[in-house]
């Protein structure tokens, strides 16, 4: 570790908390972060040349795995032909096109460089296409940095007890409602209150910023109904579902359908990209087309486009890829449970999909104050017993884990065995 401590000490001299995202730092859990110098399937290596198994994933795009010979020899191919012309290219176009064909209800597609700029272009979007200007969100939600959404968000803001934001003005906010995941009263209750005001509600389909909460049945096909008869616009986050839970994202897996989704990382499988779609009428709305103004120089860069077109035909030409990490991450989370269940630990393991994550609380956790009721001094511990064992987990409770393609039976295995001796330990 000492080569990242001395990094850290650098690093804390020139970048705020020495990193450029605050989840980094590992405050949560309270260590010295480790600096990361490469990445190979499901392993990361660390500045004093230790490895782990990634349950990271860079925060969920890397699907197959780090370093995929598909996604790097496109890259390298693409690099050769320039790195960024701010001009249009016809990889944009195959991307914008194989996107159309694999995410339902969706017509246009506008690229971008995060999920943050995507999902606050989308609510421009929403406000300027209903002419309101309240949105609805879910508290412990996470939708980027965006200064409407920072508000009673999850992740690292949660993470650091900062679920909004100073510098963000009272004025911005005030349009800004907070509804209950999972709870669709709070939902109707703020519609009820605030007829035709609200230009759209939105939700991550799979909370995944609060710990993951699987959507309780009936409460996105709720919030479709909702949306219809308040003339809401319904906004899928998918910046974490999109591509993971299924090819078409949410809106496949549950079967309902979204007005707008926004996409981040994963549509650029490791490089910065970020993405909004929709029908034609909405899309249209968008500048040069129409009077919602929206750029950015670097948007559909085509490096990003050449990674992100080479691992979505991948997962389009083996959709195995989804059985397999469904069920690798299925497997997984029962073992966590009968770990925790040996040991006596009371805790809860949320999955769906290759997404998952424990909760230091014996009660289910269905709610974000459910989340709430987890013991993040105990996650930490865990956190620590599970990293010196070789497992790289999210380094504060509300995130989640991604189970790749590239993680083995014998990643997993050697998981469970770290999960028993961390939890004995606890
Ligand atoms: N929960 C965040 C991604 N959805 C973590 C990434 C970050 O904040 O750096």
């Amino acid at each position: 570790m000492e080569r990242s401590q001395e990094l850290f000490d650098r690093a804390q001299k020139v970048l705020p908390g020495g990193v450029n995202s605050p989840v980094r730092a590992f405050r949560a859990v309270d260590l010295c972060p480790r600096f990361i110098t490469k990445a190979q399937g499901a392993y990361i290596y660390d500045a004093d040349g230790k490895s782990y198994i990634d349950y990271v994933c860079s925060w969920g795009p890397m699907i197959l795995g780090h370093d995929h010979p598909v996604v790097r020899e496109a890259v390298e191919k693409a690099v050769k032909d320039g790195l960024s012309f701010g001009a249009p290219t016809e990889r944009e176009v195959e991307m914008a096109e194989l996107m159309v064909e694999l995410v339902p209800n969706i017509e246009m597609v506008r690229m971008v460089n995060s999920g943050t700029e995507a999902v606050m272009s989308a609510i421009r979007l929403a406000r300027g296409a209903t002419g309101r200007d309240k949105i609805i969100k879910f508290e412990g939600c996470y939708h980027g940095h965006s200064d409407c959404l920072l508000v009673n968000a999850g992740s690292s803001a949660l993470a650091g007890g900062h679920p909004s934001s100073a510098g963000v003005p009272e004025d911005i906010v005030k349009h800004t409602l907070t509804a209950q995941f999972n709870r669709l009263e709070t939902v109707e209750a703020l519609l009820n209150e605030y007829p035709g005001q609200v230009a759209c509600v939105i939700v991550e389909p799979v909370a995944a910023n609060m710990g993951v909460v699987a959507p309780a049945p009936g409460f996105l096909e709720g919030l479709r109904a909702l949306c219809d008869k308040s003339g809401a616009l319904l906004i899928f986050d998918e910046v974490i579902t999109g591509f993971r839970l299924a090819l078409g994202g949410a809106q496949e897996y549950f079967g309902v359908k979204a007005d707008l989704v926004t996409f981040g990382k994963i549509i650029g499988g490791g490089m910065p990209v970020g993405a909004y779609c929709g029908s034609r009428a909405l899309m249209e709305q968008v500048a040069p087309c129409g009077p919602v103004y929206q750029a950015g120089t670097l948007s559909g860069n085509p490096v990003a486009m050449a990674a992100g077109l080479a691992q979505l035909r991948y997962l389009k030409a083996h959709p195995e890829v989804y059985d397999y990490i469904g069920t690798l991450a299925k497997e997984l989370a029962d073992g966590m449970r009968e770990a925790a269940e040996r040991h006596h630990a009371g805790v809860a393991v949320n999955q769906i999909g290759s997404l998952a994550a424990p909760f230091f609380t014996p009660n289910a956790v269905t709610t974000f104050v459910d989340a709430k009721g987890s013991d993040v001094g105990r996650y930490a511990r865990y956190f620590k017993g599970m990293l010196e064992r070789g497992v790289y987990l999210a380094p504060a409770q509300f995130e989640a884990m991604f189970v790749s393609a590239a993680h083995t039976r014998q990643d997993l295995a050697q998981t469970l065995e770290a999960v028993d001796e961390a939890l004995a330990e606890l």
